[in-house]
């Protein structure tokens, strides 16, 4: 099947978000004017519905968290009125504008699976698991392989803690995640052809750095359904779809995990995608990024400026598709 192996998301931005197909997100922008998107929500149910807090959360009492000052950036943070309206999210389409569709995700009670090669296997509840690991918050920049970029505050905590949560053994090299599957309320789950669920893999070295970073929240509140709520990665050298969203399981194992975009298009994507200016997509050039909410295209970074702290991870392994 011809489709799979050309994942609309991997369509350059400009010509994958032709205004006919998707809104202007400019023009929308605009007209919601100065008062914000959120204000201006009282209207209409698809808008409203952006900034939706389920209910009563039952971890709001958990934000904000302590912002941990090792983890700051020049760059400008993103909106929150930009980046809740214009998500990849594939289980709820194969476009920006998911935020509506992702009401559907059932969020509670939601449980995680931790299995494979680890002393502590077990099923928790998510509401227990987020008291564990003390809460902080990070701002990091984000970069997704189609070139555009954000920069938004993370709550939550290190994926080493997590690991170290789970005993890991000696034996385990690899981390595989996987995504809730439901096609009931995840539409873009009825596109059969796809190979859900969701699956993303990162080694244990990766999972131990200190950048790697398990999301509960973003601008100081839980994370709303669209960025992958309860419970998403974070790996913010990488591009964006390595950061997996909405997760249920995670098995540590000996086996290199194929992620769900190695499948579709294993020529395109590969296991590492590190974020390198010089090494182009096959059909784009990744010297470049789109800041989210401007016009302003800057530089791309080597690990997307984050070399320092994970250039060493990488030594020795030059032979290998580092960079897709
Ligand atoms: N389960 C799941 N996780 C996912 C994706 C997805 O489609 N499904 N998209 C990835 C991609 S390509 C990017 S760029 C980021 C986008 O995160 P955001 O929508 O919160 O900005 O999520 C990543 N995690
Ligand atoms: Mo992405």
């Amino acid at each position: 099947m011809n489709i799979i192996h050309r994942p609309e998301w991997s369509i350059p931005e400009r010509e994958a978000t032709p205004e006919d197909v998707f809104f202007n997100r400019r023009r929308f922008m605009k007209g919601v004017g100065a008062v914000g998107l959120g204000l201006a929500a009282g209207g209409t149910g698809l808008m409203s519905s952006a900034f939706a807090q389920d209910g009563k959360d039952p971890t709001l009492n958990l934000y904000p968290a302590r912002r941990n000052a090792e983890f700051t950036l020049k760059r400008k943070i993103t909106p929150e009125s930009v980046t809740s309206v214009y998500n990849n999210f594939y289980e709820f389409g194969s476009h920006k504008r998911i935020f509506g569709a992702a009401q559907a995700l059932k969020i509670r009670p939601w449980a995680i699976t931790i299995d494979g090669m680890v002393d502590n296997p077990q099923t928790i509840e998510f509401d227990d698991l987020v008291r564990k690991i003390p809460l902080q918050e990070r701002v990091y920049r984000h970069r997704c392989v189609e070139a555009w970029a954000m920069a938004v505050p993370w709550t939550g905590f290190p994926l080493a803690e997590l690991v170290k949560y789970a005993g890991p053994q000696n034996s385990a090299r690899y981390i595989r995640f996987e995504t809730f599957k439901d096609a009931e309320v995840a539409s873009g789950q009825r596109q059969f052809w796809y190979p859900w669920p969701y699956i993303e893999g990162v080694t244990i070295d990766e999972a131990m750095n200190e950048l790697a970073f398990v999301a509960t929240g973003i601008y100081s509140k839980p994370l709303l359904k669209q960025y992958g709520a309860p419970v998403r990665l974070v790996m913010p050298w990488k591009y964006g779809f390595k950061s997996i969203k909405s997760i249920v399981k995670m098995t540590l194992t000996d086996q290199r995990p194929v992620s769900f975009w190695e499948k579709v298009g294993p020529g395109e994507y590969g296991f590492w995608a590190n974020v390198n200016p010089k090494v182009p997509h096959a059909r784009w050039s990744q010297a470049t990024e789109r800041l989210l909410g401007t016009d302003e295209r800057v530089p791309t970074q080597l690990f997307n400026g984050y070399a320092e702290q994970v250039a060493h991870l990488y030594k020795g392994l030059e032979g290998q598709n580092l960079y897709r």
